[in-house]
Parts: structure tokens; sequence; C-alpha cells
């Protein structure tokens, strides 16, 4: 080719091609992986690219979701007008008349019913700014004490039990990179390997170096391929394993004495209720050999260090909270915290998890992880925001009670933001029933979800690319997520919305932040001298680093490490829990023989709305599957790659069964990311834990019957 052709060439290239590159942050999980989104212009058509960024949490690596959520972001199905339900079918509508409708309805219902007949539910997929604002938007805009969000059925648990032994609760006590100094790794209802692939480095890096992995998990995951031990639990029993675990380590003389007598509270009641578990009583409760018990005790606890992950498999149980806090115990009392190597992990689930729990969206909480029922507290938060304390409304309810008081008729009117609780509620079928209730029910979303379906108003918000904002990863470590794509039509910023609520509401003047940073400003204050204490941490900073908190003051560097010298209880000690084997738990019986457990695939997110509109992510899986032993399955006339019935006292879900050898014979395990008929959670079991509201949804008693093949008849 002559050189005029080539130039000429390259000039017609430039003219129909242009670039632009977005920097932005994973709108999935708590690792909050970063990466650029590169779109292309090519005559008329997009084409879009992703490239992982480097950070000091995933080192430059990307999992498929991550790669693949810019498909959900541009979605031709995002939501870009408010719509209004008008004689039964939404209509597109201003934004001046979805918030004067809002307005008229809120203010007409509270005024009749009082402030608490509004209800406020929000996500763990806000940023920061706006899980913080939702929390401030519910106690002065609308003066409500009902506000909690989806994280009750996520990190309450581990949340509450970190709070009752160590005083203070952040997912990770140590940073990631400590991983590799563990010599002992005990992952307990934990699958990384699916649900945070990107830190999966980490634990090989462990191994490599020696360490000694312990999975236990009901069944074999893509994590449990790294386990030196797989102990095969049966759902439900981890307390007792725990248990049994510290019965060894007592009796065989394990017990790091010095630690225990300098730094924890309460050994002497462990002690004493341990000293009476029968390791024969654990083994037959738990379907494990008590030599694989004491094995497994053995390894962590003469281990030189070691570190103990938890997540849902052990923490979405009605005894969640105690069984992780048996699960502390067992690092307490050899000693396994505060140390390089040494450390506990509630492995947090959404994007914004950490975040998320921390700045007032939970019903008994202020910014900070301030106390809505403590004086101080409520003092200093009213004067950061300038209202009269006693105008501070007190503590509400847990997420599935929200809904309860919904279907009794005490909560009249509700606002949604950032949750399809139609899918990932437990006994959902109640929750559709009940929102149906609502006389003025407001939903904030991407798309139109189950749950946006069933609302009288639905207002467009903005993606990870177009919404800028900081989250808090799994451990701990403020992030900034950059977005500056042009939003479509006329969505609106979540923090927006809830300012222009609150101007129509009559109090504007408390919400007058006009960009994301401006609201992060006034979290840090309101923050300040709390135990998430963020205000040493600054948008200018976050450009630059990753910073853990507590960040007191401007200069400080960040605390990786928690509990080096002392815990955050005033006596600076940490407390041991006597923990029973057993809690009350629906259990198999002659009608339903059968123990489900929920959970996720690598290549779906939580209710699905996201990854289910990803051609890749949903092609890889387009329906939820029930994994099944075969000889269980043969027991039940059950095929391979049939459409089963799965039925609980609650109601009956439709899906597929795969035959796995991985799995326990008296369990089956179905995602929970379908909606419909495929939707799981129209079985699950509304039971909660009795401390921190969690739903048990990793266990219920069901019969699965094959679907007659209406071909084959
Ligand atoms: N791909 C993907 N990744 C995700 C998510 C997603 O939806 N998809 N969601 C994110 C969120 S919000 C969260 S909370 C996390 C969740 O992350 P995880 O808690 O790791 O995920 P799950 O699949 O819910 O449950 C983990 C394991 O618990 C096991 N299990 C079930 N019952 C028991 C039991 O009684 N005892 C024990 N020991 N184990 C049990 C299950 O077999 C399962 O392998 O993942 C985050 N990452
Ligand atoms: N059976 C069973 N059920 C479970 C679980 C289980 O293991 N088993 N796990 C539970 C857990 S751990 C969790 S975290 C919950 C989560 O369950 P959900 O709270 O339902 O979570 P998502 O599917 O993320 O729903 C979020 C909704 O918010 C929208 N959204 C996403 N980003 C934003 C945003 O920035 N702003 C706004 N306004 N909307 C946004 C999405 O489109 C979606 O419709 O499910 C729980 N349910
Ligand atoms: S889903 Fe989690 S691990 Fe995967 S890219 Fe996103 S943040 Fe990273
Ligand atoms: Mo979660």
């Amino acid at each position: 080719m002559t050189k005029d052709l080539l130039d000429y060439f390259r000039q017609k290239q430039k003219d129909y091609t242009t670039e632009t590159v977005f920097d932005t942050q994973c709108p999935f999980c708590s690792v909050q992986c970063t990466m650029q989104l590169v779109e292309e212009r090519v005559v008329g058509r997009s084409r879009y690219k992703v490239l992982a960024k480097d950070n000091p949490t995933s080192n430059g690596r990307l999992c498929m979701k991550g790669l693949c959520a810019h498909q959900h972001a541009l979605h031709p199905e995002r939501l870009q007008f408010p719509l209004l339900k008008k004689n039964g079918e939404f209509v597109r509508v201003s934004w001046e008349e979805a918030l004067s409708f809002i307005r008229d309805r809120f203010t007409a219902i509270q005024t009749e019913f009082g402030n608490d007949a509004v209800g406020v539910y929000g996500g763990g997929s806000l940023t920061n700014e706006e899980a913080y604002l939702l929390g401030k938007f519910a106690r002065v805009a609308l003066k409500t004490k009902y506000i909690d969000y989806n994280g009750r059925y996520c990190m309450s648990a581990a949340a509450a039990a970190m709070n009752a032994t160590f005083g203070i609760d952040r997912g990770l006590t140590n940073k990631l990179s400590e991983i590799p100094h563990a010599r002992c790794i005990l992952l307990a209802g934990t699958n990384i390997a699916e649900c945070q692939p990107t830190i999966m480095p980490y634990f090989r890096q462990a191994k490599k170096n020696g360490a000694f992995i312990i999975v236990i998990d009901p069944r074999e995951t893509a994590t449990s391929e790294l386990a030196d031990l797989h102990i095969k639990v049966k759902p439900g029993t981890d307390a007792a394993l725990v248990n049994g675990m510290l019965a060894v380590i007592l009796a065989e003389g394990y017990v790091d004495e010095a630690f225990v007598k300098e730094r924890t509270e309460g050994y002497e009641e462990l002690k004493k209720h341990i000293e009476h578990i029968q390791l024969d009583d654990i083994a037959a409760m738990t379907g494990v050999a008590k030599e694989i018990i004491a094995f497994a005790a053995r390894q962590y606890a003469l281990a030189p260090t070691g570190m103990i992950f938890t997540a849902r498999g052990v923490e979405q149980q009605t005894n969640g909270y105690m069984t992780v806090r048996n699960f502390l115990n067992l690092a307490l009392v050899t000693g396994k915290i505060g140390k390089i190597g040494c450390g506990y992990g509630a492995v947090t689930g959404q994007g914004n998890g950490q975040g998320g729990r921390e700045h007032g969206q939970k019903a008994d909480q202020l910014p900070g992880y301030r106390s809505i029922e403590n004086e101080a507290h409520r003092q200093y938060i009213a004067s950061v925001w300038g209202v009269p304390e006693e105008e501070l409304p007190r503590k509400g309810v847990s997420a599935y009670e929200m809904m309860q008081k919904v279907a009794a008729g005490e909560i009249k009117a509700m606002i949604m933001m950032g949750s399809n609780p139609v899918v990932s509620s437990p006994n959902a079928r109640f929750v559709e029933q009940a929102l149906k209730t609502l006389q003025c029910f407001v939903v904030v979303d991407l798309f139109l979800s189950e749950t946006a379906e069933l609302a009288d108003v639905v207002l467009p918000t903005s993606s990870y690319l177009e919404d800028e904002g900081t989250m808090t990863n799994l451990e701990g470590r403020v992030t900034w997520r950059p977005a500056s794509r042009k939003r479509l039509g006329e969505v609106k910023h979540d923090w927006e919305i809830l300012c222009e609520l609150a101007k129509v509401l009559g109090k504007g003047e408390y919400f007058s932040f006009s960009s994301a940073e401006e609201i992060f400003d006034e979290l840090r204050v309101a923050s300040r001298g709390g135990l998430a204490d963020y205000y040493g941490i600054t948008y200018e900073r976050l450009r630059r680093e990753r910073v853990y908190w507590p960040c007191p003051f401007l200069e400080h560097p960040g605390t990786a490490r928690l509990f080096e010298h002392s815990f955050a209880h005033h006596d600076g000690k940490a407390r041991l829990a006597v923990v029973e084997n057993k809690y009350e738990k629906e259990e198999p019986t002659d009608h339903y023989p059968l123990y489900v457990t929920t959970g996720r695939v690598l290549t779906h997110y939580l209710s699905g709305t996201q990854t289910r509109r990803s051609p890749t992510l949903a092609s890889r899986q387009i329906e939820a599957v029930m994994e099944i032993h075969p000889n269980t399955a043969k027991k039940y006339k059950i095929e391979n790659n049939a459409l089963v019935k799965i039925e609980t006292k609650r109601g009956a879900a439709v899906v597929r069964s795969k035959y796995s050898y991985k799995i326990r014979e008296d369990t089956v395990f179905v995602p929970f990311h379908w909606s419909g008929k495929q939707n799981i959670n129209q079985i699950t079991d509304d039971a909660l834990d009795p401390y921190c509201k969690m739903p048990g949804f990793k266990i219920c008693a069901a019969r699965i019957s094959p679907i007659v093949d209406l071909e084959k008849n």
C-alpha cells in the first residue's frame, strides 16, 4: 500500500473511531476490583473492552462477573425515566410529577397514621455516601424509626458476634496480604473461589508456604479443592462442631493461657461448659467422625499462626450469631488474633456490605457505628445534622420484621433503594403479598425488578459507571469509585433522589448537597470519634490510596490490623461466650426428609436482576439448578437434568436437577438467583436468629418429587 493510501485510511479511521475510557470499580462483590471500561465508537456503533486495573486488594485481577458488568449497565432495559402506576400500568412521568406524588402520599399517610407508617429499606450496593444519606433521610426527612437494609440478610450475624466478642465489627481483622503468613486456615461456610474469586491467590500462596487448609462445608466446592481437610458437616451444626474442637483444645492443653488471662473475659464459664462436651455426641450431631474433629482442632491449635474465615454458610442460620461467637472463641483461646497471620474474617458479601453497615442504614444505628439508643451518640449526631436530639427517632426493627409490619398494616408506605426482596427475602411469597398491600410503594432501581413491578412509583437510578462514590471493601478499606459515564435519559443518582425528595418534603435545608464528596465530608464528621471513624479519610487521599478505618485524623495511616494490643470493649478485653450445641431449627421429618441449603454460583449475583441481563453470564447458567447426590435422586425417582418440584411447609419451587457426588446425601443445594417458579426463597424459612434477626436461609426441611415429563405421556 502506498504511503498516501495508508495516510488516507489512517485519517478515515480517526474520523470514524473514538475511544473513551471510564475508570471504575466492579459493582458486585466486596473485593471491589478496579477496572477500565473502554468504549470504542466505530462508525456509529459501540464496542466495549474491559481492562483490569491494579489495586492492593485484588492486584489487577478481575473475575468474569466484573468483566461482564457493563453488559447489564448498558442493557436496553435500564430504566431511564420515572414511572408511575396508573390503572395498573406504568406510565412515564416527569420527575416533578413523581416527586409530588410521593410527597402527597407520604404526607397524607404520616398525617393520618404517624411518622412510623412510612418505612425505608436500603441496600449494600449503595455507596457510603448514599447509605449515610438514606439513614439521615429516614431520621430527618421522614422522622421514621423504620429503616433497615438487605445487609440484615447478609452480615448481621457476624457483625453482632464481632461486636459482642471484640466490641467492634470490621469484616477482616487483618489485611488480606497477611493470609500467606497463616500456617492453618479454617474456611467455614465460605465459598471464596466462586464468591470472591480474585482473592483466591492469597490462599494459594498460603498453601504454597505450607499452610494447612480446613474447609467446613456440606458440599465440595471450588474452594474445598484447596483443602487439606474437608469437613463435610451436616448443615446447621457448625456450633456443635466448634464445641468439639474446643473440647479437644482444652483437654489436650493447647490453650494460650497467658493470652486468655490478659486479653479475655469469661474463660472459666467457657471451660466449665466445654468440660461437659462429649466428642461422641458431637460426632453424632454433625455427622463428622470424632477423629476428624480432633485432628482439625490440633492442626489449628498447634500451628504457629492461624486464621479463621466464616461466611454465610454458618452465619445465615437461626443460631448464626452464636455460631460465629464460637469460632471467635476458637481464635481467642488459642491466642490467634491481633498478630501477623493470626485473625478472623467474616468474608463480606456485597460491594459495600461493610460501609453499608456502618453509617446508619441499620434499624438501631447512627453513623460511625453509633447507637441510636445511646444518649451521647444521639446528641452528637443531632448536632452534626442540626436537629434537636429529641426529634431523632429511636430504634426500629430488622428487615424481615419490617415486612411483617407491612403485612400487619402497621407500615403503610415504603421507599426501597437497592434491594429486590421479592426474590431475596426468606418466605418470599409472604413478602410479595405484604408489599402488594402498601398504600404507597416507591422503588429506586436500575431495572424494573420483581420488586419494582409491585411499586406505585419507580425512580431510575445511575449505575457504577455513572455514580461516583466510596465503598468500603471486605478488608475495611475505604475505596473511591470514580464514575464519569454520562447518565442515560433522566436518570439521577441515589443521593440526588434523596436530596430532591427531602426538598419536596420540606427538609431541603438538611440535604443541600451538590456532590458525593460533599456528603462524604459530612459523613467524616458524623463518624468522627465513633468506632468506624472515617474522619482522616478524604477524597483527595482516596484518589491515591485505599485507606483502612479506623482513621481518626488526617495524618493517620489507617488501621490495617485490629486488636494488636487491646479489644474495643471499655476494659480492652474480648468476651468469650458459652455456646450450646443445638438451637431450635427446622429439622427434616418423614414428610420433609431432606435438608435444603441455598447459596450462590460463580456467574450470578444475588437476586439476579443484574447478572440475568448479561448475555455472557446468563448463558453460563440459565436456570436454577439443584445439586443432588445420585443416591438421593434415585430414592426420589429424580433423573439427571430433570425438572424437580421442591416443597416445604411454606410453598414450592421448580428447579432442574444436577447429579453431584460432591454433596451430602441428606442435603440438596439450590442457588437463589432466579425468580418466579424457580425462586427458592418461596420455600425458605422465615425463622430469625433471636440476637441479630438473621433469617435461616441455609437450612430448611423439604421434600422433592419429579415433575412429570409431559412429552412422555
Ligand atoms: N458469584 C457470586 N459471588 C458473590 C455473590 C453472588 O451472589 N454471586 N454474593 C455476594 C454476597 S452479598 C455474599 S453475602 C457472599 C456470600 O458468600 P458465601 O457465604 O461464600 O456464599 P454462599 O454460597 O451463600 O455460601 C457459602 C457456602 O456455605 C455452605 N453451607 C451451606 N450450609 C452450611 C452449613 O450449615 N455449614 C457450613 N459450614 N457451610 C454451609 C454452602 O454449601 C456454600 O458453599 O458472596 C458475595 N459474592
Ligand atoms: N435463599 C437465600 N436468600 C438469600 C441469600 C442466600 O444465601 N440464600 N443471601 C442473602 C444475602 S447475603 C443478600 S446480600 C441478599 C441480597 O439480595 P437483594 O437485596 O435483593 O440484592 P440485589 O439482587 O443486589 O438487589 C439489588 C437491587 O438493587 C438494584 N441496584 C443495584 N445497584 C443499585 C444502586 O446502586 N442503587 C439502587 N437504587 N439500586 C441498585 C438491582 O438492580 C437490584 O434490583 O439476599 C439474601 N437472600
Ligand atoms: S465480582 Fe468481586 S471478585 Fe469479581 S470482579 Fe467484581 S469485585 Fe472482583
Ligand atoms: Mo450478602
